[in-house]
């Protein structure tokens, strides 16, 4: 399989999925809707997005949610996602659709977005630390996000909670939420993928 990602992008989760699950995933970054091999990327992702996960029979996947739960399937005695039929996994379904649409389009798009108007991004910077309170409810106390166990909505939230970072959001006001993070950056695979999309990253600004 192949993963087209982009550096610490949303994409990054399912790269902490596929390595966590220890699955033969070949992580293909993408630059200017270019691979790395400098074909068309809307070739393969019709909008131009990562995550796009080509499977061995060439047939692509391109919505973070089904590439979370595809690879999370693949093993599922890595326990990344609960089994279907069970109420765990629409809770599943439910937490990634949350992060999906409300933190990562609602909140975090306009303030990505170069050509977001400036009260745009006011507006969504405002939804930053509710955003915050309201995570940290659903955690309730907890360190995942569903169930007992890290599980491919976590590998989200890493991701997300690294974006609160980049846009200066002090996480340590939300002490277990900001100590549930640390936690989850010293997984092997979480400290893998980063490492290897920091790279690429620095590669780039080199
Ligand atoms: N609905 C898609 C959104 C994916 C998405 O927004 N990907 C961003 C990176 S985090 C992207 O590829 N942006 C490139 C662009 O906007 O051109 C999903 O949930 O997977």
């Amino acid at each position: 399989m192949e993963l087209f990602a982009s550096p610490m992008a949303c994409s990054l989760a399912s790269h902490i999925t596929a390595l966590e699950a220890g699955l033969p995933v070949r992580v293909r970054f993408v630059k200017d809707k270019k691979t790395d091999e400098g074909g068309d990327f809307f070739a393969i992702a019709a909008n131009g997005y990562v995550p796009a996960l080509r499977l061995e029979s060439g047939e692509v996947l391109n919505e973070g949610s089904s590439v979370l739960q595809y690879l999370a399937d693949r093993k599922p005695e890595a326990g990344l996602a609960p089994a279907w039929g069970t109420i765990e996994r629409y809770r599943l379904i439910d937490t990634l659709n949350y992060l999906a649409t409300e933190v990562h389009k609602k909140l975090f798009q306009p303030i990505f977005a170069p050509d977001a108007p400036a009260e745009t991004k006011t507006a969504a910077k405002a939804l930053l630390g509710p955003t915050l309170d309201y995570i940290a409810r659903r955690l309730g106390g907890g360190s995942f996000l569903v169930g007992d166990r890290f599980t491919v909505a976590d590998a989200y939230l890493v991701t997300l909670l690294n974006w609160f970072g980049f846009v200066g959001c002090d996480l340590k006001r939300w002490p277990t939420l900001h100590a549930d993070h640390q936690n989850h950056l010293q997984r092997p695979a979480v400290a893998q993928a980063m490492g290897v999309e920091m790279e690429e990253r620095k590669r780039r600004a080199a």
